[in-house]
């Protein structure tokens, strides 16, 4: 939930000095990161994987990366079967994607097709990544839609060959953290100064661009009165977490 700013007993007697200092008033509390890794593969069957432990799904802000640490095609040639690390075969943004994304839970990190090869070649293998947390705050990764074809793999002995790919594998992280933000941090940087007062205005007079602006920050950031709306009536209480008056 957002909470209220502490402020410190030294930023309360600075007072007013402290719109000219920018100083922060306090960080926002921040959950234990959490690491999940998941390791799955298909034959061409739908895969899920759901975390073993769970995060706070009730926070205001969630900082997620997505890691894509392998992925493996194992393939059959004649009456050989073995794998070949395509791993480098995802782009760069792909492979690690990293965000934060307004709470509650569920949250999509990710939601896209992964094809090796890309186009223009014909897909030798293709699906869709979806990672983010569900409802209950696990860790989710699945890879559904699956499709494998062939590909050209050198063959030791055998030079380059067509082979059938019979499965595939992806082993990653989700790395989580859950996160409340402040009352008036309406930039969502993880402290209250002067460097908000252009994000709270935009999200008292233009809602619509506000959230265009600041996609990763929830609006409530500016309802420092926490009436449930963002109007005129949140100034006051605003300069106030700003000034710690
Ligand atoms: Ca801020
Ligand atoms: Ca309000």
């Amino acid at each position: 939930m957002i909470r209220t700013a502490i402020r410190p007993f030294a930023a309360i007697a600075a007072g007013a000095t402290l719109v000219a200092g920018l100083a922060p008033l306090s960080v926002a509390r921040a959950d234990t990161p959490t690491q999940w890794s998941y390791d799955i593969s298909t034959t061409g069957n739908d895969v899920f994987y759901t975390s073993p432990t769970s995060i706070n799904p009730a926070a205001d802000l969630y900082d997620v990366t997505s890691t894509i640490n392998l992925l493996e095609v194992r393939v059959r040639y004649l009456f050989l079967n073995f794998n070949v690390n395509v791993t480098d075969q995802i782009p760069p943004e792909q492979r690690v994607v990293t965000n934060s994304v307004v709470g509650p839970a569920p949250i999509t990190l990710v939601n896209a097709p992964v094809v090796y090869p890309a186009a223009p070649e014909p897909p030798a293998i293709s699906g869709d990544l979806f990672v983010g947390l569900n409802a209950g705050g696990f860790g989710v990764a699945n890879f559904t839609n699956v499709t494998l074809g062939t590909t050209q793999v050198e063959v030791p002995g055998f030079g380059l060959q067509t082979v059938t790919i019979t499965r595939v594998r992806v082993v990653g992280t989700i790395d989580a953290k859950a996160r409340d933000i402040l009352l008036g941090d309406t930039n969502c940087d993880g402290f209250v100064t002067v460097g908000d007062i252009a994000a709270f205005v935009l999200a008292l007079t233009d809602t619509a661009e506000y959230t265009i602006q600041f996609p990763n920050c929830p609006i409530l950031s500016a309802d420092t009165n926490e009436d449930g709306f963002v109007t005129v009536g949140d100034i006051a209480t605003f300069v106030a977490l700003l000034t710690g008056l």
